[in-house]
């Protein structure tokens, strides 16, 4: 018997969503940063073997939107839920279950759902039973505690989603590895670095597009791909930020970026970078169209 499903992983920014999906699909597929809202897209890891194929569905952080792209964010984390088998919501075990993760139970309560009971590296054991007692008066499924981080019960997990996935066929081609094209993952792996690099205001303001991409010869007639990406910010101050003295932070981007997208494309890479001042694009619905939202 082939079992087949879509499960999508929904929670508060930063809790884990994205790290979590990494582990389960056992590639990086999504970005993840200490910074909150990182993801802003459904973005679909699927893992394939002979008698199943499971397609997890990393959404963004559901939060109280302060712009269009924020609302933009939630809508896309809402409407992930509307065509799934199973649904994981995740918490953080630090913060325990909020008032926010609450809010999220009650949106989807009439849907199968797990609890995950992420970030246990940061707490004492002890501390998970009255977790575990306060999720039971909700109506979840199974309550797994796990660090992500740590890939600790994270194998149960999966198991307990493999026992509740029903019979189906595959969605996707079997070596497929998400819904998303070698472009967008440019994108989001520049976006990434330069979450992790920069600072302050900067990480939310930030977009990445990759304007070019071609396969070409180098001086000494070596294939390389040629990329040409453009990173957005709000104002010309992020700008300087983004580019540093003497240029010295794009370069560091532009150096962890290449590492990483060379990995990913299994291809020498030529990167391209440029910073761009567009003004106030988180809430101008043209800009966001521009930009891919
Ligand atoms: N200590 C600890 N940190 C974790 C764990 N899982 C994830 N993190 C960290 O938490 C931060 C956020 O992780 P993400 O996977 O980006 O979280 P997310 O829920 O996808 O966040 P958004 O996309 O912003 O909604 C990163 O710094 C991760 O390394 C865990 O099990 N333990
Ligand atoms: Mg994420």
């Amino acid at each position: 018997m082939f079992k087949a499903g879509k499960v999508a992983i929904i929670g508060r920014p930063n809790v884990g969503k994205s790290t979590l999906l990494n582990v389960l699909v056992k590639e990086k597929v999504c970005i993840v940063s200490e910074k909150p809202e990182t993801t802003r897209d459904n973005i679909q890891g699927i893992i394939s073997d002979k008698d199943f194929q499971v397609v997890f569905v990393d959404t963004p952080g559901m939060h109280r939107p302060k712009n269009l792209l924020g609302k933009l964010m939630v809508r896309k984390a809402q409407a992930s839920v509307t065509e799934t088998d199973l649904n994981i919501i995740l918490i953080d075990a630090h913060s325990g279950i909020t008032k926010e993760d609450i809010e999220i139970f009650d949106l989807i309560s009439d849907k199968l759902n797990f609890l995950i009971i992420n970030k246990m590296d940061k707490i004492d054991r002890r501390q998970v039973l009255p977790l575990i007692e306060k999720a039971q008066k909700f109506n979840f499924k199974e309550i797994i505690p796990i660090s992500a981080l740590k890939k600790d019960g994270t194998d149960i997990v999966f198991k307990k989603i493999l026992e509740y996935l029903p019979e189906g066929f595959p969605l996707f081609p079997e070596d497929q590895l998400t819904d998303k094209n070698e472009r967008f993952m440019v994108q989001e792996i520049i976006r990434e670095k330069t979450l992790e690099i920069t600072y302050q205001e900067v990480p939310h303001s930030i977009a990445v597009t990759v304007e070019e991409m071609k396969e070409k010869k180098d001086r000494e007639n070596k294939d390389i791909v040629y990329i040409r990406a453009n990173i957005y910010c709000e104002k010309d101050s992020q700008k300087g930020i983004i580019i540093g003295n003497d240029g010295k932070m794009l370069k560091r981007i532009g150096e962890v970026s290449r590492k990483d997208i060379e990995n990913f494309l299994q291809k020498k890479v030529f990167l391209d970078l440029w910073v761009k001042v567009y003004k106030n694009w988180r809430k101008d619905p043209f800009a966001l169209k521009n930009l891919g939202y």
